[in-house]
């Protein structure tokens, strides 16, 4: 364990990062590359794949692909960039695509890939499907600017897709994050509140996004979410955690108070954006019950911290539930 990470050592310790981090660094990239971060993560077989956000000196981003067979070390990565932006076709990708999150859809057989398309209008939402992650398909831009942090759930509710995603629109009173239902991933709607940014001098006052996708587990819909909390140094991005109805996602059951991971290390609080951790995505080991979580540090290196997934359903278990629904019930109709 880093001595740095003992400095908060008398709140629990949920994540523990890895000795050997950051785990990847644009220094390990086969072609040129100013910095590599917010990797998308998932297990494919035997390897561990990361869908890593790869930013040129243009400043624009594309997506290339690392695969390990311990998720730590000896990365082989794509020899050219695995998902480009595509502006020909898809017009919104003009700026580059961004933070991709992953999910096993297991009714089509396919990981669904939520990514952030840069357009001149704004960030906007967009999706693409893989099996192998070689070859994709795209579903094309599914909500319009402003909207990024966004993650598909690994199965339907009734007969709906459900999507997490945090749009803001100029003149809102912040940037919260919201729940939306679509019968065939193409059209959204039924959209729902999900988590109030907080405000005032909270750490996750008004600006939230997801992080990773959420986790199903015995006691709900694990979300690990990021709060921006802005200071006269600059934005801190920390981390907190929520807990959704396995059958009704729409209903908060918990939410952390506190933050839970925060910006520490050097290659957390330097680097092109100072004081970020900013995950895409978690991967579950059910067997050890071990989630290993990889994250961008400081928008320059791909970081890996780990948890038990036991630890943080109990740190759930003590967090208040949301005084007032922030999200109508809907019954999630079979
Ligand atoms: C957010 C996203 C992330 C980035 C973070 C910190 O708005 O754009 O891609 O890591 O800002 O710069």
């Amino acid at each position: 364990m880093h001595p740095e990470s003992k400095s908060h050592s008398r709140y629990p310790e949920l994540f523990h990062r890895h000795d050997d981090n950051p785990i990847l660094t644009a220094r390990d990239w086969p072609y040129p590359a100013h910095s590599v971060f917010n990797a998308g993560a998932c297990q494919l077989g035997a390897e561990t794949i990361l869908l890593v956000r790869v930013e040129d000196r243009r400043g624009h981003s594309h997506l290339s692909v690392a695969r390990s067979y311990d998720g730590v070390s000896d990365w082989r990565i794509d020899p050219q960039p695995t998902f480009a932006p595509d502006p020909a076709n898809f017009s919104e990708e003009a700026w580059g695509v961004e933070d991709a999150r992953l999910t096993w859809a297991e009714d089509r057989g396919q990981w669904i890939i939520a990514y952030t398309a840069f357009s001149p209008s704004g960030p906007l939402v967009s999706l693409a499907e893989t099996k192998d992650f070689v070859t994709f398909s795209r579903l094309g831009p599914v909500m319009p600017p402003e909207d990024k942090d966004a993650a598909v759930f690994p199965r339907r509710f009734g007969d709906r897709y459900a999507m997490i995603h945090r749009p803001v629109s100029p003149g809102s009173s912040g940037a919260h994050i919201w729940l939306s239902l679509s019968p065939d991933l193409i059209h959204w709607g039924d959209h729902h509140i999900l988590l109030h940014a907080r405000r005032g001098s909270w750490w996750d006052a008004n600006k939230i996004g997801l992080s990773p996708p959420p986790l199903e587990t015995s006691e709900g819909w694990l979300l690990l979410y990021h709060g921006v909390r802005v200071t006269a140094g600059g934005c801190l991005y920390r981390l907190g955690l929520a807990l959704l109805d396995l059958e009704d996602p729409c209903r908060v059951l918990r939410r952390s108070d506190e933050w839970i991971f925060a910006p520490e290390m050097p290659y957390e609080r330097q680097g092109d954006v100072n004081g970020v951790v900013f995950p895409c995505g978690w991967i579950l080991d059910s067997a050890s019950g071990v989630i290993r979580l990889y994250y961008g540090g400081a928008d320059s290196c791909v970081a890996l911290a780990t948890a038990q997934l036991s630890d943080l359903l109990s740190y759930m278990a003590a967090c208040p539930a949301p005084s007032c629904r922030q999200s109508k019930d809907v019954t999630m109709s079979a």
